[in-house]
């Protein structure tokens, strides 16, 4: 007996039906008047009493698993057939589908190259995987610089010194090294560093880095360049301000600020109450990076600048966490999609 309704259940699951002369087979062997599973009710009359409830139940349960198949075949046979005779109902809603749409990220890179494009930058790109000489050496890091400890930079191999770029200036020496002045030239990319991820940082972030190299290039053409970029990628009537700094490959040096896009300078959170807010830091190329990449510093200059894609993004549209730029969150990316 117990067999029996283990077949019958089994027979139920497999089932396939391909076309209404099958459906109907179904139908009279399941469902239709004298099918099995009635037969399986009959047959209770000889079940030991004791076992006749859970026999009862083991034989609904395939009675509702049969009416269940039945719809399923119905409907899939349904759905068949708008396809295969291609009778296409036209009152129905169009189908939804979602159109991808730029990422913001995106949108940022390819406006700071629309406006340096425009003053004559072209575009340069190089390995994200470097070594020591490129990423450090050449431009100017002295051999004990903390960078290129093990907790800031990811090393591929120690020794030699191969390690993922924690800038995209390499690719700047790398330009300097076979190209002749004038140079001008913008490097975007991802760059790594060996950084805890939070709402300000992140290990993988991308990089723009510019340099123009020429006779007489100077501190004037820095700033002006710099104040037009501001113009272009915010708005006609952002402040630029230059701040001294530090970097090793830059003599002198300077972060850049520009007036707060937030508060305009009546002081928020964002500018820390200050109305300005770093954007990137810049500087005269150090006459020995010049030198290493074999341009004559007694002949030539240039500038330099690298800019924080992501945050030149976040005070482009407000954001105001950097992990919504990887989380992949349909309800952030699509707040974008008219870029
Ligand atoms: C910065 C700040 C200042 C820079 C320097 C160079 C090179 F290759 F010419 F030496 N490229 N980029 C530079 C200068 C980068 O990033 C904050």
């Amino acid at each position: 007996m117990a067999n029996q309704l283990e077949e019958i259940r089994l027979e139920l699951e497999n089932s396939q039906v391909s076309d209404a002369e099958a459906l109907e087979q179904f139908r009279m062997r399941f469902i239709g008047r004298k099918n099995v599973i009635g037969d399986l009710f009959s047959a209770m009359r000889n079940v030991p009493n004791e076992e006749k409830k859970a026999y009862g139940q083991q034989v609904n349960e395939l009675k509702n698993l049969a009416q269940a198949k039945f719809q399923e075949h119905i409907d899939s046979l349904a759905a068949g057939k708008g396809e295969t005779e291609d009778h296409a109902d036209l009152t129905l809603p169009p189908l939804h589908s979602e159109f991808g749409s730029i990422h913001p990220l995106t949108a940022t890179r390819q406006r700071f190259i629309e406006i340096f494009e425009r003053i004559g930058f072209n575009v340069s790109s190089g390995p994200e995987i470097e070594d020591d000489w490129h990423n450090f050496t050449a431009l100017n890091f002295p051999e004990n610089h903390p960078a290129r400890e093990m907790q800031d930079t990811f090393f591929i191999e120690k020794n030699p010194d191969i390690a993922l770029r924690t800038h995209t200036s390499s690719v700047q020496i790398r330009v300097m090294e076979n190209e002749k002045p004038p140079i001008r030239t913008l490097s975007p990319g991802r760059v790594f560093r060996n950084e805890a991820i939070s709402a300000r940082a992140h290990c993988v972030f991308h990089q723009m880095e510019g340099l123009y190299v020429d006779k007489g290039v100077s501190f004037a053409d820095l700033k002006q360049t710099l104040y037009h970029f501001a113009k272009e990628m915010y708005t006609k009537d952002t402040q630029v301000r230059f701040r001294p700094s530090y970097f090793p490959f830059t003599e002198p040096s300077a972060e850049i600020d520009i007036s707060c896009q937030i508060c305009h300078g009546e002081g928020c959170n964002i500018c820390k109450h200050t109305g300005w807010v770093e954007i990137g830091g810049s500087g005269m190329v150090d006459p020995n990076v010049l030198a290493n990449c074999g341009i004559d510093p007694e002949v030539y200059s240039g500038f330099a600048f690298g800019m924080g894609i992501e945050r030149i993004t976040m005070l482009r549209y407000g954001i105001k966490d950097l992990r919504l730029f990887t989380e992949n969150d349909i309800r952030f990316l699509k707040q974008f999609n008219s870029l």
